[in-house]
């Protein structure tokens, strides 16, 4: 009982935001028209980057204002030329297309059709047919606008979509960054200057997410929230259905196994549905049926005067449970060993774009090194790539782009409030993923300043309250003793390089630093902890013996040594290990870095290094061993 009255208050926590943010499905009423492919493109490379307001490159076609190239979209622009300015550009850049929008969508008035952009980096602005539409602040979380009305406006002329996207980081972004001018004509060349990031990625810009237009009728579901758990055999999913567009509408809740056989129902806005012999949404290597979804079919049914209105939408819903014990991370009860990586999204020539076969790769990678989880590192991933992580039992751990806040003017309250706004944003997108089990607000923020204490304390408290059913934590690389949000943390998530940043070369600190690390947090906290990074560099095929610095020897050694002190751990109260990084990346220029980070057990091309080996063996190990399989099922590793 106490647990039914639990979910029934979650759905009690309120999303500050306005409408929901569905991904965009196709149904028997909903259309898609995906706009990826060629778009037209011009960076506004005028010394203030604002002629292109100034002279209103939106109000025509961007051919008739200046020259043009072809960007595809998604992608980054950065690595899709052969000019330094652009891969280095800052300011803004315009990107255009023209779309023949099928006749129905426009002169049936009850249809919506909305604008839908998967992301953008960083400030966007969009305008149809030269009226704006929206503006967005932030990279790597989609925006939307209705533009059915205007359309109408002009129903002969293909809709010509404009969108503006400005990669300029200030103290108060997120990723917070500073745009420094040089104006010492000694030693620049006029109007030189800058931005300066605290982060390590290259910080890749443009429109990274499909771009698409859809509908749905003038009445419609506009979002859905599930909360899930069990008791004994039997599922318990609570639910709540928002719907737009009407004051009163007749629904039909209806959850579907995999086999489409109807297994709960309900007509009501929000409810409580019980699945009998219910099937769990098992972590990939816990069970022997991974990523058990089943799909929540929501049909609404509205009429006006003028017209009836019927909405269809399917939501997978996995069932499970999430908890944290003061030495434990358990799903659906059972404790979880976090075996995985950190990614990046990125990869050559496109960046930080969308593209399906490098998802498929990595997770053909993922499951093939033994992996049961990943951290989005250091933003939001694509929403598709976690669909993937649904459907294939691998746990993510959901971190937004709070990386890189160094500087005290970053935790002010104009940074504070985009941080909260984020995070609504974030939740919204992500609550209903299975394989989301915790929340990062943050990646190394200098949660040393005293200011953090109570941004952390803000930032956490707001999060769970907008979502109590997950763990909230932030990725901390600082002093126990000083680190001021760690009080407010669900899950102590600690990166340290031992032998690399501090003592580099010497092998031999490891064990003591890393054992003194974690007895240091858990004495300090008591609350479970995972090592969120650990790794060394290593440029691909560079050897020696006794190892040294860069080489793949090293790489192995380092995760060798604090594999050593993992295994103890473990036994006590570190619930998982999260390898820096899966695949190397790329950076800013500077000089620690040869064409990037190269911490990855993969290249950027996805080829193994040594060390991926180690960790394969390492991690199929694990599973065996923490994965709670009876023992006839026992998984060998494969070749
Ligand atoms: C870290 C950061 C990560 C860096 C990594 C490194 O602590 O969280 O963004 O890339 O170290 O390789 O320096």
């Amino acid at each position: 009982m106490l647990r039914l009255l639990w979910l029934f208050a979650v759905l009690d926590a309120v999303l500050l935001l306005d409408s929901g943010m569905l991904f965009p499905r196709e149904s028997s009423s909903r259309e898609l028209k995906e706009l990826s492919g060629l778009w037209v493109f011009r960076a506004d490379k005028s010394p203030n980057r604002n002629q292109g307001f100034e002279r209103a490159w939106y109000k025509s076609r961007l051919a008739e204002t200046g020259p043009v190239i072809d960007m595809p979209v998604p992608a980054s622009y950065n690595d899709i030329t052969q000019d330094s300015t652009l891969r280095d550009f800052i300011g803004w850049v315009w990107y255009e297309r023209e779309v023949v929008v099928p006749t129905r969508w426009i002169t049936d008035e009850g249809t919506r059709v909305v604008l839908r952009v998967g992301s953008a980096h960083y400030y966007s602005v969009v305008w149809v047919n030269g009226e704006k539409v929206t503006e967005h602040a932030g990279g790597h979380l989609p925006f939307e606008a209705e533009i059915g009305s205007l359309i109408r406006k002009d129903p002969a002329r293909p809709c010509r979509i404009t969108i503006a996207v400005n990669n300029t980081l200030t103290l108060e972004t997120l990723p917070p960054g500073s745009i420094q001018h040089m104006n010492d004509p000694v030693r620049y060349p006029e109007g030189y200057f800058v931005q300066n990031i605290y982060f390590d990625f290259f910080n890749y810009a443009g429109i990274h997410r499909p771009v698409l237009l859809y509908t749905t009728p003038k009445v419609y579901v506009d979002d859905i929230t599930v909360v899930t758990d069990f008791l004994d055999n039997t599922g318990l999913v609570r639910y709540q259905v928002s719907v737009k567009g009407a004051a009163t509408a007749t629904l039909k809740v209806t959850l579907m196994d995999k086999d489409g056989h109807c297994v709960a129902s309900s007509s009501e806005a929000s409810g409580l549905l019980k699945v009998v012999d219910v099937k769990l949404w098992w972590p990939y290597l816990m069970h022997k049926n991974p990523g058990y979804l089943y799909s929540m079919e929501v049909r609404l049914m509205a009429a006006d005067e003028r017209s009836t209105y019927e909405d269809v939408y399917a939501l997978p819903v996995g069932i499970r449970s999430v908890k944290v014990t003061n030495t434990q991370f358990l799903i659906n009860n059972k404790p979880f060993y976090f075996h995985g990586v950190n990614k990046h999204e990125d990869s050559d020539i496109r960046g930080k774009g969308l593209d399906w076969p490098l998802i498929v790769k990595d997770f053909n990678l993922i499951k093939w090194l033994g992996a049961n989880s990943f951290r989005t590192s250091h933003y939001p991933y694509a929403e598709e790539i976690l669909q993937m992580c649904d459907r294939h039992g691998i746990v993510v751990i959901d971190e937004c782009p709070g990386v890189g806040i160094k500087d005290i003017r970053s935790f002010g309250n104009a940074s504070l409030d985009h941080h909260l706004d984020v995070m609504n944003e974030l939740v919204r997108r992500d609550k209903n993923h299975p394989s989301v089990v915790m929340w990062s607000v943050a990646n190394e923020p200098a949660a040393e300043m005293q200011p953090a204490a109570l941004y952390f304390k803000t930032l956490i408290t707001h999060t769970k309250a907008l979502d109590p059913t997950r763990p909230v934590t932030y990725i901390t690389d600082s002093n126990y003793a000083r680190d001021k949000g760690a009080p407010y943390v669900d899950v102590v998530c600690v990166n340290s390089y031992f032998s690399w940043y501090h003592d580099p070369g010497h092998l031999e600190v490891i064990p003591i630093q890393l054992n003194a690390q974690f007895e240091n947090w858990y004495g300090k906290y008591q609350k479970p902890i995972i090592q969120s990074e650990y790794g060394a560099d290593a440029v691909p095929g560079l050897h020696s013996d006794p190892p040294m610095m860069f080489t793949e020897e090293y790489q192995n050694a380092v995760l060798r040594s604090y594999h050593d002190i993992f295994d103890q751990k473990r036994k006590q109260y570190v619930v998982g290990e999260l390898i820096w990084n899966f695949a190397d990346f790329m950076t800013a220029q500077g000089i620690t870095r040869v064409v990037g980070n190269k911490k990855g057990i993969f290249t950027r091309q996805r080829q193994p290094k040594a060390g991926a080996f180690i960790l394969k063996e390492r991690y199929w190990r694990l599973a065996n061993e923490t994965g709670r399989l009876p023992p006839w099922t026992k998984y060998p590793c494969p070749l």
